[in-house]
């Protein structure tokens, strides 16, 4: 199948107030469905991913143990919260006319020991949105183990998995920071063999369940060494940068690679 333009995954600080419980930025999300709506260019492919942010992470923190959830209602919470953020950012990108198309990932994914096997993957229905001209949206969501467990599966993870399988020409982490900040300084670029050094070097966020900016650095580290191609982090809280990108032009922030 034809490859994919960009994978954009919009984190859960940008488009959630963090510190607030079940709170969504929808100033932020509409402002992306406006850039999205105004940058996109005819025929190109684009999925979108969001993160938990203040629902998500908020509903798994009261039950995550071991990086385990085993309480059903604390399941049922994870999900119903991650259900309640995807459709204000589906309403909000359908009323400036994106055929935004939400796909749940714990009815198409199983894991396997806590990893993510692509072959578990049931990718088709995405393939199929692009094919119809649709925009796929997966969020970060509490997934099914084969082992019998049920753990959190981070949109990061989503994002460099999706973007490796359809041959994505950008991979793109839309955060509340400028990219990585080292003492205060934005690191405008990354070579592929500093991504170990980075990430240690950058510390995590509390509220975050899946390892936040380092997280993420992880996750593009994964994905370049095995054949991803460009991977930028930039801050999706700033006006107009979204829209840059998907006009291919250059954007304040880290590319990776
Ligand atoms: O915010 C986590 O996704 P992330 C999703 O992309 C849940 O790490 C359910 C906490």
């Amino acid at each position: 199948m034809a490859p994919v333009d960009f994978v954009i995954k919009f984190g859960g600080s940008a488009i959630t107030h963090k510190e607030l419980p079940l709170t969504p930025n929808l100033e932020v999300i509409r402002r992306m469905a406006l850039e999205l709506s105004e940058g996109i260019k005819p025929g190109k492919r684009l999925v979108l991913i969001h993160g938990g942010g203040s629902f998500g992470h908020y509903e798994a923190l009261k039950y995550l143990k071991d990086n385990q959830i085993s309480d059903p209602l604390g399941i049922a919470a994870v999900r119903g919260s991650m259900l309640a953020l995807t459709k204000i950012i589906t309403d909000s990108f359908l009323a400036t006319g994106l055929p935004v198309f939400a796909i749940t990932p714990s009815s198409c994914i199983i894991l396997e020991d806590g990893k993510f096997n692509c072959a578990k993957f049931f990718l088709e229905p995405v393939e199929r949105c692009l094919d119809g001209g649709l925009i796929p949206m997966l969020g970060g969501d509490v997934v099914f183990d084969r082992s019998g467990s049920t753990r959190i599966l981070s949109g990061d993870t989503l994002a460099q998995q999706l973007a490796l399988n359809l041959d994505a020409g950008m991979l793109a982490f839309g955060t509340d920071v400028d990219g990585i900040m080292i003492n205060g300084q934005l690191v405008h670029k990354v070579a592929l063999e500093e991504i170990a050094k980075y990430s240690k070097m950058i510390g995590s966020r509390a509220g975050d369940v899946t390892g936040g900016m380092a997280g993420k650095v992880r996750e593009i580290g994964n994905y370049l060494s095995k054949g991803g191609k460009h991977a930028l982090i930039f801050n999706a809280t700033k006006p107009l940068l979204l829209k840059k990108l998907l006009l291919g032009e250059k954007v304040e922030g880290t590319y990776i690679g």
